[in-house]
Formats: C-alpha cells, sequence, structure tokens
C-alpha cells in the first residue's frame, strides 16, 4: 500500500502523507511513492493540490531519524538532493498548492509545507527545525525557503535554537496565512482550493509564475516579468471569456484555453 494517497475531487486534489506508525516521517519509500504520485500530477494535472499528513497529531514530523542512523556523508547528500528536487518539483507546479497543516511540521514536514504555495495550520500544530538538536541541519530546503517567509532573523532563530513553536507564532510570523480549529483545517483549505478552480486555470499560473520569477529579482526586471506574462494572458481565450462574462453580467465558464 502506498504512503502517499492521492484523491481527486473535481479538479482539487488532495495528497496525503500516510505512515501513521512513524508520525507521517519521510523515509524513501515516501520519497519514491511522491515521486509516482508528481509524476502522475504532471501528466494530468490539477486545479488545485491540498498536501496534508494522515491523522489528527501530525502533518509531517520530519525526515525518517532512524533511517538515518547509518547513512554516510555522500548518501546523506544524496537523500537531501533527492528530497529537494521533489520539493522544487512540488514549488513549480503551474496550480495552486496548500499545505494544510494539521499537526506537527517538524524538520522535513515544514519544508514540505514551505514547499506548497501557502500554509493553512490548526490552532494545536506545532512546527519548527529541530535539527539542530540532532546534530543535522536542514536538509530540504528549510535554510533557504524559510528565510524567504519570514525574514533572515526569525529564519535563524527557528534554525539555530532548534525550538518548536506553536501555530499562534506561526501566524503572527507571516509562516501560516491561517489558523483554524483542527477539524476546519481541510475544509478551509478545501475552500480556497475550490475558489482557485473556479478562476482561469491559465491566468492563475501565470500569476503564479510571475510572483515566483519576480520574487529575487529587483523591482524593475520583476515588474518586466510580470508585463510578460500580461502579454501572454492576452494569448488565452479564457481571458475574452472572462471580458464577456463580466459585460454580460454572466458567471465564467473557463476552459483552461
Ligand atoms: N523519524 C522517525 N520516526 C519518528 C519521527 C521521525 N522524524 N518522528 C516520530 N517518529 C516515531 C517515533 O519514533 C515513535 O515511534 P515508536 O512508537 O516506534 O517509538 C512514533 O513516531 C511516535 O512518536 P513519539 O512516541 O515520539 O510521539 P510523541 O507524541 O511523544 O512526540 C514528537 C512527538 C515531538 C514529534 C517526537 O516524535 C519527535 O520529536 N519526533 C522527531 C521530530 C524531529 O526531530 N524531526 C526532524 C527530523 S530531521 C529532518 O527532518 C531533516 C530534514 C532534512 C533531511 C535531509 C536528508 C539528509
Amino acid at each position: 500500500m502506498s504512503t502517499v494517497l492521492l484523491q481527486r475531487e473535481g479538479r482539487v486534489g488532495i495528497l496525503t502523507i500516510s505512515r501513521p506508525e512513524s508520525l507521517n516521517a519521510l523515509n524513501n519509500v515516501v520519497l519514491s511513492d511522491l515521486q509516482k504520485v508528481f509524476a502522475e500530477l504532471k501528466r494530468e494535472p490539477l486545479g488545485a493540490l491540498i498536501v496534508t499528513g494522515t491523522g489528527e497529531k501530525s502533518f509531517v514530523a520530519g525526515a525518517d531519524i532512524k533511517e538515518m542512523e547509518t547513512m554516510t556523508a555522500a548518501q546523506a547528500k544524496e537523500f537531501a538532493n533527492r528530497g529537494q528536487t521533489l520539493f522544487r518539483q512540488l514549488e513549480e507546479f503551474p496550480f495552486a498548492t496548500i499545505a494544510a497543516v494539521n499537526g506537527f511540521a517538524l524538520g522535513g514536514g515544514l519544508e514540505l509545507a514551505l514547499s506548497c504555495d501557502w500554509i493553512v495550520a490548526s490552532n494545536k500544530a506545532k512546527w519548527g527545525l529541530p535539527e539542530v538538536s540532532l546534530g543535522l541541519i536542514p536538509g530540504y530546503g528549510g535554510t533557504q525557503r524559510l528565510s524567504r517567509v519570514v525574514g533572515k532573523a526569525l529564519a535563524k532563530r527557528v534554525g539555530l535554537t532548534g525550538e518548536v513553536f506553536n501555530a499562534e507564532q506561526g501566524l503572527n510570523w507571516g509562516l501560516f496565512t491561517q489558523i483554524v480549529e483542527p477539524g476546519e483545517v481541510l475544509p478551509t483549505a478545501k475552500k480556497q482550493a475550490e475558489l482557485i478552480c473556479n478562476r482561469a486555470p491559465l491566468a492563475v499560473s501565470f500569476t503564479k509564475r510571475s510572483i515566483e520569477s519576480g520574487f529575487d529579482e529587483s523591482l524593475v526586471d520583476g515588474l518586466e516579468v510580470e508585463a510578460h506574462f500580461f502579454g501572454q494572458v492576452f494569448e488565452t481565450k479564457d481571458h475574452n471569456e472572462g471580458i464577456q462574462a463580466f459585460i454580460a453580467k454572466r458567471e465564467p465558464k473557463f476552459k483552461g484555453e
């Protein structure tokens, strides 16, 4: 049985990491299963994808510590590269991705959530980068992505202390876009995903790419990227449909063309 389940509800996908006996820790099997599911998502894309963990206790409690017990330095680098490649694929999907953090998001779990477009979390969620307490460092992008979201000083506080933080701190620091009651995490993420699915798919994808491509550029170069995509969207049929629907005071019927 796969450790990564993909459920499709219309154009919304729900990807669930499922290793409850290890609080959904990421081992080599999970990475292989993720690889298969991502390949399927490339062939048959969605409108939006929600990433979550099975059960109420944990999103993902990190990379599998037990699997690292006998790893050599070369194997560790390979394990980090493998996870990073996968998380980059997740980040680069043309559709929206929402992490629904239902519990612990530690180490590799936080790094997985950070590779999604945004994070909706339970008000009971606990998160952090505890790697330094194991004599390790984050290896799935934590030292790079967290600072881009919360800023350098807070990212250093999280990574260097190895402290575990609560949901409110995550919200206050801008890591989580929203915190809700535990039973509301998935329904909230689903509502947001459904909203996106009602929008023009190519416009959604260009908006995401414009934000991503411009983020590390100067404002001037970023604005050029935006102008480029603004031009591109005028080559789509959906832009015509959107404008015509507005003028005719009716709902648009987007086709992703
Ligand atoms: N890896 C393997 N097993 C785990 C992990 C994990 N990350 N987390 C929990 N488990 C297992 C426990 O060992 C336990 O198994 P068993 O019942 O066989 O003893 C089971 O899950 C339940 O866990 P606990 O009994 O510990 O549950 P508690 O409620 O007491 O505690 C905690 C929950 C606080 C989440 C605790 O389990 C914990 O501290 N887990 C480890 C968290 C952690 O340090 N995560 C970071 C790991 S390092 C990492 O993610 C690096 C990422 C980059 C990798 C780069 C490649 C080299």
